[in-house]
């Protein structure tokens, strides 16, 4: 491994709520042998924390074993234990975009309806600004205002958009976007979409005729489909995005709102039972607000196991 990776302050404060309802329990053990009902509560507080059923019964397998064996006996030994080993499973979690070689590097931003999409990609606006030229396209023509929405933001963070009128085809305006950033010389191009239409069906659809139509204009594009997912619904929040994960060949998630949840375990699991890596999390509604995911200092942010010196 390289550096030693430290979690930043806004990750820790975002994860505030998890670190709580985990961290109660060690701290409730910390000077104490364990037993077997000390890990049966140790496995509520990570169902709790909506780490998952299957994750959860097996880091506490993995602890009991450990017990078992003597090599983990108190409170602070079963903290270290449960640390290492998630940052073991999640070691190569670290999911990096994928970039154009040349040209406009494009993402195709995707989720249900509320889940964090614009938001996040405002943030992902400013973080790309700082690498080059960044357009956004608002291909969510579908619901009122969603256009008006971006580009307040566009303007906040001076980026240029492009978009269609209410009720214009999502197609043609990520057709423009693509053509726009093109001509611009952009080197991040990031789209907008709609996270509902009347009929699921319909917006399946939808999505592959923009992702269609955004590789024709520039190759391999779109780089990356990025599906946003709301924290605050947890291991539900997987389940409502399933159409998505079927149909939309998704990259990376970005799991929003982590501040505002107790649930932030379930960035844990998301790789293991979808297939599909982390690569940013949100910690709040301000663009500067998102991380890209990195496990180590986020297991060491969700368990309290930093001093909490700032970088
Ligand atoms: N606390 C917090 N709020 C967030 C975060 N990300 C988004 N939100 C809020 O969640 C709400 C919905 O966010 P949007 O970005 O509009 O969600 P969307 O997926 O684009 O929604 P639709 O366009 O309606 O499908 C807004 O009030 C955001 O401010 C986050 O990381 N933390
Ligand atoms: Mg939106």
């Amino acid at each position: 491994m390289g550096l030693f990776r430290r979690a930043t302050e806004a990750l820790r404060s975002g994860l505030t709520k998890t670190r709580t309802a985990l961290t109660g329990v060690f701290g409730a053990l910390a000077g104490r042998k364990i037993d077997e009902e000390a890990l049966q509560t140790i496995e509520a507080s990570l169902l709790r924390a909506d780490v998952g059923p299957a994750l959860s019964q097996s880091l506490v397998e993995s602890l009991r074993t450990a017990w078992r064996q003597g090599t983990v006996t108190t409170g602070e030994e079963a903290r270290d234990h449960l640390a290492n080993d998630l940052r073991e499973r999640l070691g190569d979690h670290r999911g990096s975009i994928t970039r154009a070689d040349q040209g406009p590097t494009v993402l195709l931003v995707v989720g249900v309806n509320g889940a964090g999409k614009t938001t996040s990609i405002a943030k992902l606006a400013k973080q790309f600004s700082a690498e080059g030229k960044v357009v956004l396209a608002a291909a969510d023509t579908f619901r009122a205002g969603a256009v008006h929405q971006l580009e307040v933001w566009a303007e906040r963070l001076g980026v240029d958009i492009i978009k269609g009128k209410e009720g214009a085809d999502p197609a043609a305006v990520a057709w423009d976007g693509a053509e726009a950033a093109v001509a611009r010389n952009a080197d991040f191009l990031i789209v907008d979409t709609a996270g509902r239409l009347h009929v699921q069906e319909e917006l399946m659809r939808q999505l592959s005729k923009i992702k269609d139509v955004l590789g024709r204009v520039i190759p391999n594009a779109p780089h990356e489909s990025l599906l946003v997912l709301d924290a605050t619904a947890g291991q539900n929040g997987l389940r409502q995005a399933e159409h998505f994960l079927a149909a939309a060949a998704i990259d990376g998630i970005v799991l929003a709102k982590l501040d505002g949840t107790a649930r932030g375990g379930v960035a844990l699991s998301i790789r293991e039972h979808t297939g599909v890596p982390v690569k940013f999390v949100g910690t709040g509604e301000r663009p500067e607000d998102l991380e890209v995911f990195d496990p180590e200092p986020y297991v060491d942010a969700l368990l309290g196991l930093d001093d909490g010196s700032t970088e």
